[in-house]
């Protein structure tokens, strides 16, 4: 037997334990050790049933993940193989859940005729978020066993059912009391079967399950849902499956989930969410930081500065149970940052997300104040203020004077130098940026700027408390605009640039929402405010001589007041949340490009904007990566799809850049240099790693 496996004989039961840590992912050694186990108990004359539990108390995570796109995959005996051999076993087969049952790992316990969970188990199908299907039998054997429409609805949110919704619904039939009675209640079951000469599964709930449903529901869902799902194929690869659980026999409907599997397993969508998958886990891997670094002890937080940020990444705190001091200068506003958060909280219990007792208990860990004395005894205070180094020099040198040693202090802001504000301190060893997204409390993206003088068990400590409050940590060096507003710069650069020489902003803008973008950047610009664009780039100008002449309709279109949908007139015109094409705006670009001597074109075609707009993108990341500034070109990815709407289904801009070819991002960015004049002579000078990758052939994005 089977190391990954333990067989356990009891009086008539046989019990087997998957044992393949860390999830019992079912690669194909796992795969033949279950079967192998299961043909063994099935041939036993004195086994009676069977019980299929997690050694570890951990059921299954799935299908193994690196084993896509490989011929592991599909291996003998292959998952469906397995499960199909399980479901012909004539004696009950008990799948006892502890912790999750997820994807294969759920198919796995629908091929065994009982299922008993713990009372914390989640099981779910997500293998949406992976562009996948369930590819072992879930669209078929679900929709019998609950139904069509909360299969369905189980498929495509991807999200896990807890064990009470789960039993509701008839995907479990018993829940033990707790974690430890999970195996006693699974051996209760099958003594009872036992007893009662039990047939070794369940009579089918919903035989047919297309009886169940209108006979329009299938293109009545696809409509209602296209436009959510974009260019996404793998949500309608999930609804062509179900509808063949209504049309054929299992066999066939097995056959044709199989077919489907393999299409989704081989598309460009599941190889971006694979890599999105991993780069995920990659991101908390920090070198010079291990399991040993120390970690810093963090009880108690505090927050300065309860505005918009300041009250959203307190919410996250409280959120997490964490007590919080939330410190303003005055009172007002200390009292108007806390009506704030309980606003945010009622909007949640009236969404049914949140309970008026949770509520209390969140704004219960909220505890104003106006003194900094207050903080004396905190271990990490997080500055929320103004984006303005004077102000952020008199809180820290404050910050400096009150706080305990060995606390740890962050900035929150989103450009300014971390190293800087370090120096406002006699500990800049202590410092470091953490650069929430807003809304804090709801973007799951973290920027964890680490200073030069960063001293690593700040870094690891900030990494877990991320984690923790259930950020997306992804750690950046010190730089303008970091990661994320680093490469906006040029990205949005080109955008403004491209309407100065006589596109349209929606001309523009389609070109990025058609690579499923969620907005185009000017759109964004419009809602986060052309005056605040125009502000950061007045400070920053300073920083850097470039030629303004890219923002000029930017700058135009605020002397105007033209502050976009806070204004009701930008890039845009507004008519409540109606985003309109504004006729005026191009009239204005036209106007300072005579100004400027800029030769206007009507023919810019979409595929300029493309390559103008993502390869500078691109290669500012390259550009990053180089630098030191970010660790891998996952993160990059991380950061556009979290922070900044790239569609994790393109894998985000760096693996997209890939799957481009690097050799074509280098070409096109040589085209527009020469194409431009002056100004591409100035802006789109290519990477030096991008030209060094090219000139390696290479085709993925890695320091060299
Ligand atoms: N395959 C391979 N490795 C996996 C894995 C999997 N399914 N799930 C987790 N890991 C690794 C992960 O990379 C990490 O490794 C370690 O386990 C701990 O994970 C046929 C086709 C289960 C909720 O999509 O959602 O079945 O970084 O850090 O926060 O229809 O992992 O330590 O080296 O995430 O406690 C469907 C994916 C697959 C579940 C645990 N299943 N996993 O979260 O730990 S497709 C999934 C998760 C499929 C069938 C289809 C989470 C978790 P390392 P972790 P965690």
């Amino acid at each position: 037997m089977s190391d990954l496996i333990h067989y356990r004989l009891e009086d008539g039961l046989a019990l087997i334990g998957l044992a393949r840590p860390p999830v019992n992912s079912l690669g194909q050694p796992l795969r033949a050790a279950i079967l192998d186990a299961c043909e063994r108990a099935a041939a036993d004359a004195s086994v009676k049933a069977i019980i299929l539990h997690g050694e570890s108390g951990v059921f299954c995570a799935g299908a193994d993940i690196t084993e896509f796109g490989s011929s592991a995959s599909h291996a003998t005996p292959s998952l469906p193989e397995v499960l199909l051999r399980l479901t012909s076993i004539d004696k009950p087969l008990i799948a006892a859940i502890g912790t999750f049952a997820l994807g294969g790992g759920l198919e796995l316990a629908l091929a065994c005729g009982y299922r008993v969970g713990e009372p914390k188990a989640r099981l779910g199908l997500p293998e949406i978020n992976l562009g996948l299907l369930p590819g072992a039998g879930g669209t078929q054997r679900l929709p019998r066993l609950i139904g069509v429409e909360p299969a369905l609805d189980l498929m495509i949110s991807g999200q896990p059912l807890n064990a009470a919704r789960a039993l509701e619904v008839g995907l479990l039939d018993r829940l033990a009391g707790s974690p430890e009675a999970l195996l006693d209640s699974a051996r209760e079951l099958a003594r009872e079967l036992i007893a009662q000469n039990a047939p070794a599964r369940r009579s089918t709930p919903f035989a047919n399950p297309g009886e169940s449903i209108a006979a329009d529901f299938f293109s009545q869902f696809l409509a209602a849902n296209a436009s959510r799902w974009k260019s996404r194929q793998a949500p309608r690869r999930v609804v062509a499956a179900v509808e063949a659980s209504c049309r054929l026999p299992l066999t066939e409907g097995l056959a044709e989930e199989r077919a489907l599997f393999k299409q989704a397993e081989a598309s460009a969508e599941s190889r971006a969410l694979r890599h999105v998958f991993f780069a995920e886990r990659e991101a908390g891997r920090i070198p010079g930081i291990g399991s040993d670094t120390p970690l810093r002890k963090i009880d108690k937080v505090a927050v300065i500065g309860a505005g918009t940020m300041g009250g959203g990444i307190a919410m996250n705190f409280a959120n997490a149970g964490i007590a919080v001091k939330l410190l303003e200068v005055k009172g007002e506003a200390l009292d108007r940052g806390l009506a704030q958060i309980r606003k945010n909280y009622e909007i949640s219990v009236k969404r049914g997300k949140l309970s008026d007792a949770q509520l209390e208990q969140r704004m219960a860990l909220l505890q104003g104040t106006l003194d900094y004395a207050d903080l004396a005894d905190a271990d990490l205070v997080i500055e929320a203020v103004f984006e303005k180094m004077e102000i952020k020099e008199a809180v820290f040198r404050r910050l400096d004077e009150v706080c305990k040693p060995g606390a740890i202090l962050a900035s929150n802001t989103s450009s300014l130098d971390v190293d800087v504000i370090a120096s406002f301190t006699k500990r800049p060893q202590d410092v470091i940026g953490l650069h929430f997204f807003s809304p804090a409390n709801v973007m799951r993206l973290l920027e964890v700027v680490r200073g030069r003088e960063t001293a690593p068990d700040v870094l690891a400590t900030t990494m877990k408390v991320a984690k923790q409050i259930g950020k997306l940590a992804v750690v950046s060096g010190v730089c303008f605009g970091f990661i994320g507003n680093r490469m906006l710069e040029p990205y949005s650069r080109e955008a403004h640039r491209l309407v100065l020489e006589g596109a349209t902003p929606a001309q523009v803008d389609n070109v990025l929402t058609g690579l499923d973008l969620n907005m185009g950047v000017l759109t964004m610009l419009d809602l986060a405010g052309v005056d605040v664009n125009f502000l950061v780039r007045q400070s920053n100008l300073a920083a850097s001589s470039h030629d303004a002449s890219y923002h000029i309709v930017g700058d135009e279109l605020y002397k105007l007041g033209r502050y976009g949908q806070k204004t009701g007139r930008g890039f845009y015109v507004y008519e409540g949340r109606d985003r309109k094409d504004d006729p005026e705006v191009p009239e204005i670009a036209a106007r300072v490009a005579a100004e400027l001597g800029v030769a206007r074109r009507d023919n810019i075609s979409n595929e300029e904007i493309h390559d103008r707009c993502l390869f500078m993108l691109i290669n500012e990341g390259i550009q990053l990566l180089d630098e030191g500034i970010a660790l891998r070109a996952s993160d990059i990815d991380l950061v556009w799809i979290n922070g900044y709407g790239f569609p994790a289904h393109v894998g985000g801009p760096m693996h997209y850049a890939e799957t481009v070819g690097l050799d074509k991002v280098l070409a096109g960015i040589q085209r527009y240099r020469k194409e431009l004049g002056a100004y591409g002579e100035m802006w789109f000078q290519p990477a030096s790693l991008l030209e060094r990758l090219v000139a390696a052939g290479k085709t993925r994005i890695e320091k060299i």
